[in-house]
C-alpha cells in the first residue's frame, strides 16, 4: 500500500506520540490505518472511540471522527453514536484493563446487544499507562506492581468472554502477524454486528522488564513462537494448547440481527421517524 494512503489517516501534527519506542500499540495502529484505507473508508464517516490508557491514546493520532472518553466507558459512547447514526462506521479501541476490568460490564452488554461496532482489544496483559498493575488478563505467576510475588487470579480469555456474551464475530491475532491483524480488522469492520478483534501485544516497559521480556523483539518472538492457527488448534489437545495463542477467526454467527436494525423498528412503533 502506498505510504500516502496511510499517512492521510494520521494527525502528524500530534507526533511524536507518547508511546515508548517499540510499543506493540504502534503495530496495531498501522494495521488499523491500512484496514481503513484499503476498505476506502471516509474519515468523515468513521468514528473511533476510546477510553483511557496507552492503547486508548490511539484515536488522538488518527484523522477521523475520534472520541477520547473516560476509562472503561468508550463502548457506552460508541453505542450512543451508532444508535443515533447507524450509517457510520464505528470502532472502539481498548486496552485489556479498559475492556475487561473497569469497562467489563459495558463490554459484555455490547456483546449481548450485537450492535454494529468493531472493538479492537489491545491485550498487553497489564495496566501499562499507570505503572504496571495486574489486569484481568495478567497470566498466573506473572509479576506486576500489584502482584510482586506473582499473580494468582485466573485470567480472562477475552475472546471466550466475548463469544459467551454474544459477540457475533470474534477473532485473535498477535503483533507478530501484522498482516493478519489488518485482515481481521477489515473483516470486523465489515461485519454487521458486534465484532471483537483481540490483538495480543506487549508492554515491554511495565510488563516485559519484570517478566524476562524487556526488549520489544523478545515479545515479538514470544508471540510468534506461541501462535497457533485455529484450523491447526482444532486438532490439538488442551495440554498441547497450554501457553499457546489460538489465532484467526474464532467465531462467526451470520444469523443474529444487528441491534440498530431492531432499534429502528422500536422507533417506528413509538411513532418516530426511522433512518
Ligand atoms: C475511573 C478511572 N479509574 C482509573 C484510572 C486510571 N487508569 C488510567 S489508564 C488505566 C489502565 C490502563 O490499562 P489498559 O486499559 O490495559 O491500557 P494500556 O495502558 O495497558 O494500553 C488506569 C487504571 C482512570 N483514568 N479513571
Ligand atoms: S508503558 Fe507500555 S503500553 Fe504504554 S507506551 Fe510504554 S510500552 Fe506501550
Amino acid at each position: 500500500m502506498p505510504r500516502e494512503d496511510v499517512m492521510k489517516w494520521l494527525r502528524s501534527q500530534f507526533m511524536p506520540h507518547i508511546w515508548c519506542p517499540g510499543c506493540g500499540h504502534g503495530i496495531i495502529m498501522h494495521a488499523l490505518l491500512r484496514a481503513l484505507s484499503s476498505l476506502g473508508k471516509d474519515p468523515g464517516k468513521t468514528v473511533i472511540s476510546s477510553g483511557i490508557g496507552c492503547s486508548s491514546r490511539m484515536p488522538g493520532y488518527i484523522d477521523a471522527c475520534t472520541l477520547h472518553t473516560a476509562h472503561g466507558r468508550s463502548l457506552a459512547f460508541a453505542t450512543g453514536v451508532k444508535l443515533a447514526n447507524p450509517e457510520l462506521t464505528v470502532l472502539d479501541v481498548m486496552g485489556d484493563g479498559d475492556c475487561s476490568a473497569i469497562g467489563g460490564n459495558h463490554f459484555i452488554h455490547a456483546c449481548r446487544r450485537n450492535i454494529g461496532i468493531c472493538a479492537i482489544v489491545m491485550n498487553n496483559n497489564i495496566y501499562g499507562m499507570t505503572g504496571g498493575q495486574a489486569s484481568p488478563t495478567t497470566p498466573i505467576g506473572a509479576i506486576a506492581t500489584t502482584a510482586p510475588y506473582g499473580a494468582i487470579d485466573p485470567p480472562f480469555d477475552i475472546c471466550r468472554l466475548a463469544i459467551g456474551a454474544g459477540a457475533t464475530f470474534v477473532a485473535r491475532a498477535t503483533i507478530a502477524q501484522p498482516q493478519m491483524c489488518e485482515t481481521l480488522i477489515k473483516k470486523g469492520i465489515q461485519h454487521d454486528g458486534f465484532s471483537v478483534i483481540e490483538i495480543m501485544t506487549h508492554c515491554h516497559t511495565q510488563f516485559g522488564r519484570k517478566n524476562k521480556r524487556s526488549r520489544p523483539l523478545d515479545n515479538f518472538n514470544f508471540f510468534k513462537d506461541r501462535s497457533v492457527m485455529k484450523t491447526k488448534a482444532d486438532g490439538l489437545s488442551p495440554e498441547e494448547l497450554e501457553d499457546k495463542y489460538v489465532i484467526g477467526e474464532l467465531h462467526y454467527d451470520a444469523n443474529a440481527e444487528e441491534y440498530t436494525k431492531k432499534y429502528q423498528r422500536v422507533i417506528e412503533r413509538a411513532g418516530g421517524q426511522s433512518k
